[in-house]
């Protein structure tokens, strides 16, 4: 018996708060008139929204950057056939999601890291930007270096990458993540966001699943896959949430000190939203909601 109540396609669901300008702006591309557009193009929409303007410095190119100094973006897409594009560690890529959709569309490959993304955007078109902090994020990174200190908080500074999922009135479903991943994090430290099966993973006919939060912990389990496989196994998309959480925090000790957030959806338009900590809200078409959590 599946426990959320359908929205009707087309969907739009994203973590946190910024979800709500992103799915206004997917909704807008799959509710639009003229030709055709695609739950992939709603998520590259929508992402693109976040990575010009995150307030909270944790998506695009005024983010925090890493403890070097530097901004680093990982993203990527996957859509329900299991054609798949990411790109890691890209410095001066403005819109990191929609490189790892020209991955996808234009590469035999699924995955492109560092320089060889940046010459691969380079090589589209796409302007590569030299390194530069905006000056918030430098005058808090400096503020940071007094300390050194590595602490990554629950639901704050660390903990925003945009991951969306869409399904369209054809249903085709999408899913996509682009964040700078966890603010002073080791040079050359790529999360889960870009990895297929950890950050994000969709499967037709079956459904989809997205992940925010300390990445460690859902690479060791690749979170989203977990879930999706759960729906497969005939879970509804809030119980394959709830399954994925638990094996998370099995497999990860001292849960207080990380958070997890999981969106799921299903072909229907069934949803499901489960985390770690409270504090994880999400948007699901322009309604900001806020998940059950297994600790409070
Ligand atoms: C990462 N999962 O790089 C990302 C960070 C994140 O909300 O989701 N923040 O670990």
């Amino acid at each position: 018996m599946n426990d959320s109540p359908i929205t009707p396609p087309p969907v739009v669901l994203s973590t946190w708060s910024h979800g709500l300008p992103a799915n206004r702006a997917g909704l807008a591309v799959l509710r639009g008139s003229g030709p055709h557009r695609s739950a992939l193009d709603a998520v590259e929409a929508g992402c693109n929204v976040v990575e010009l303007d995150c307030p909270d410095m944790t998506v695009g190119l005024g983010s925090r950057p890493d403890r070097d100094g530097r901004v680093t973006l990982d993203a990527a897409v996957m859509q329900g056939d299991g054609r798949a594009g990411c790109v890691a560690f890209v410095q001066g890529v403005a819109h990191p999601i929609s490189l790892a959709r020209l991955v996808m569309e234009r590469t035999p490959h699924v995955l492109l890291v560092g320089e060889g993304a940046e010459q691969f955007a380079r090589e589209c078109g796409i302007n590569v930007a030299a390194p530069k902090l905006s000056p918030a994020a430098e005058q808090q990174w400096r503020a940071w270096l007094a300390e050194r200190k590595y602490a990554p908080k629950i639901n704050i500074e660390n903990h925003d990458t945009i991951s969306m999922l869409a399904l369209d009135a054809q249903g085709s479903m999408a899913a996509g993540s682009t964040t700078s991943g966890l603010a002073y994090k080791m040079h050359g430290r790529v999360g889960d966001s870009p990895i297929i099966g950890a950050g994000i993973f969709v499967d037709a006919p079956i459904g989809g699943a997205i992940c925010t939060g300390l990445g460690e912990t859902v690479l060791r389990t690749l979170g989203a896959l977990l879930a999706v496989e759960a729906m497969r196994a005939g879970a509804t998309p809030q119980e394959a949430c709830e399954h994925a959480i638990e094996r998370i925090i099995a497999k990860n000790p001292n849960p207080e000190n990380y958070q997890v957030g999981m969106l799921t959806l299903d072909f229907s338009g069934h949803t499901g939203a489960y985390a770690v900590q409270k504090g994880f809200n999400y948007a699901l078409q322009e309604e900001l909601l806020e998940a059950r959590s297994r600790f409070h």
